[in-house]
């Protein structure tokens, strides 16, 4: 996966890495204008929350357990579930938003989160198996 320069900057690396090819005027309004980018639309804000960052989370299932059973992100956040046992586990959204197939051992499952919210979800297989994705802007 490519992640385009120009997000990536950010003064602090222009001056560690001289990654700009002019000095930190240029990189400030690349920053000025990802801001704004970021404020005024919410479309391109997560998408380039998304590539600035990447964001990713993990939730194992281990002990017929989703662990850590509650996590919160940002918007854009990927969140891969990964089974940990030889019990077979799934992956379901009470509000039918992300739906994995079953799961072995070490089989994954990946879902990107671009919506505030709270997302609930189970084990199909162990209905009592419940966890929880909050998914909220970070402040500031
Ligand atoms: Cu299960």
């Amino acid at each position: 996966m490519t992640i385009d320069d120009s997000f990536v900057v950010t003064p602090k690396a222009c001056m560690r890495d001289h990654r700009c090819k002019s000095p930190g005027p240029l990189c400030a309004l690349q920053l000025a204008l990802m801001l704004t980018a970021l404020a005024s639309t919410p479309g391109l804000a997560e998408e380039a929350l998304e590539s600035a960052n990447a964001p990713v989370a993990t939730v194992n299932m281990d002990h017929s357990t989703f662990m850590p059973g509650e996590i919160t992100v940002t918007p854009g956040t990927t969140v891969t579930w990964v089974n940990k046992e030889s019990m077979p586990h799934t992956v379901v959204d009470l509000n039918r938003g992300f739906r994995s197939k079953i799961l072995a051992k070490d089989g994954t499952f990946s879902f990107t989160f671009t919506n505030a919210g709270d997302y609930n979800y189970l084990c199909s297989i162990h209905p009592n198996m419940k966890g929880k994705v909050i998914v909220k802007p970070s402040a500031g």
